[in-house]
């Protein structure tokens, strides 16, 4: 136990260092794009690293999870690595997708990812699927679905959850609500206050979460990952976040008040982590300061590497196309 909270020492660092992770492997992403030295467009998590943390830290590589257009964290949560996932971007041939997938298709389905859909709400009938296959094989395991607030006006959303409902699949469905799809706020998307009721409606429990406390976000999806593998899943998480980035690359965000940006920022889950590890753990300054010195290193190497890897030829078009 670590000081007054119940967690390891090690545990507390390693929720830690993932989010960490995420977040400079975003920041120095978004620099390669601005340079014009990566291809492509880009949609970045800066601020929701603890959504994709928290759920992650509860999933095994035989748990599935699907993701969105803005993937990064969510890959990198699962435990697709970094390089791969940097080649990917470059467009390298030994990329997770073999430089054919890009950044709003990275995964690794032996980390339990298949290539994230950019379809908005694309991803939520794949997740009931894979559940529904888990449980005709009556493997242990469960999907944890992540999609934005913007997808649950999707019709595939309703769809989706229903059928998940009505045979009890083991589906974690995880709505980051970052309070907006693209530029438009979500009290302009639905008369309903919460995310939650969307789930609720479809008879399954659902939570409002504060998803920028990253231990909030873990017992919350261990508890329904407990659900799920008691044969009563599915259930609904919504986590409430903000993406303190851009929607995509050049997006100056002047849809996001001045004010309510400010509010963000001292919220942001990675502040507001350390201040707790700080007050309520054995955990040191120094040892946060190492472990973000370690992965700003790492990663800075794995892009000199990775911009190296060669690019996909003409004749590779003509592979990976049907299975
Ligand atoms: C079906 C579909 N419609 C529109 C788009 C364009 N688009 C990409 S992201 C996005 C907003 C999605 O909002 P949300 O689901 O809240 O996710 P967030 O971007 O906030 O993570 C839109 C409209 C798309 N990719 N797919
Ligand atoms: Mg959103």
């Amino acid at each position: 136990m670590s000081g007054q909270l119940k967690y390891e020492h090690g545990f507390l660092l390693g929720l830690y260092e993932r989010m960490v992770l995420i977040r400079e492997f975003e920041e120095q992403v978004k620099y390669l794009f601005l340079e014009g030295r990566m291809p492509g467009t880009i949609h970045q998590c800066q601020g929701q690293e603890a959504a994709a943390v928290g759920v992650c830290r509860t999933l095994t590589d035989a748990d599935f999870i699907t993701s969105t257009h803005r993937p990064h964290g969510h890959a990198l949560a699962k435990g697709v690595r970094p390089l791969e996932i940097l080649i990917e971007l470059f467009g390298g041939v030994t990329g997770c997708c073999k430089g054919k997938g890009g950044s709003m298709h990275v995964g690794n389905i032996n980390r339990g990812m298949p290539p994230a859909i950019a379809i908005v709400g694309g991803g939520i009938p794949v997740a009931t699927g894979m559940a529904l296959a888990m449980e005709m094989e009556k493997r242990p395991n469960v999907v944890a679905c992540f999609f934005g607030d913007g997808a649950t006006s999707e019709g595939a959303f309703h769809e989706a959850v229903n059928m998940a409902a009505i045979w009890n699949l083991p589906v974690i469905f995880v709505c980051e609500n970052n309070l907006y799809g693209a530029s438009t706020p979500v009290g302009q998307i639905s008369r309903l206050r919460t995310m939650a009721e969307r789930g609720a409606a479809y008879g399954i429990s659902a939570y409002r979460i504060d998803g920028n406390d990253v231990l909030a976000v873990y017992e919350a999806a261990k508890s329904a990952k407990d659900v799920c593998l008691s044969g009563m899943g599915p259930v609904f998480l919504e986590l409430i976040t903000y993406r303190i980035t851009g929607h995509s690359r050049r997006d100056p965000c002047q849809y996001q008040p001045k004010e309510e940006r400010q509010q963000a920022m001292q919220n942001e889950p990675i502040g507001r982590f350390e201040r707790v590890l700080l007050q309520s753990s054995d955990v040191t300054r120094g040892e946060l300061d190492a472990i973000r010195a370690k992965v700003e290193r790492n990663i800075r190497e794995a892009i000199v590497q990775a911009e190296q890897e060669p690019k996909p030829t003409p004749e590779d078009v003509l592979t990976d196309v049907y299975a």
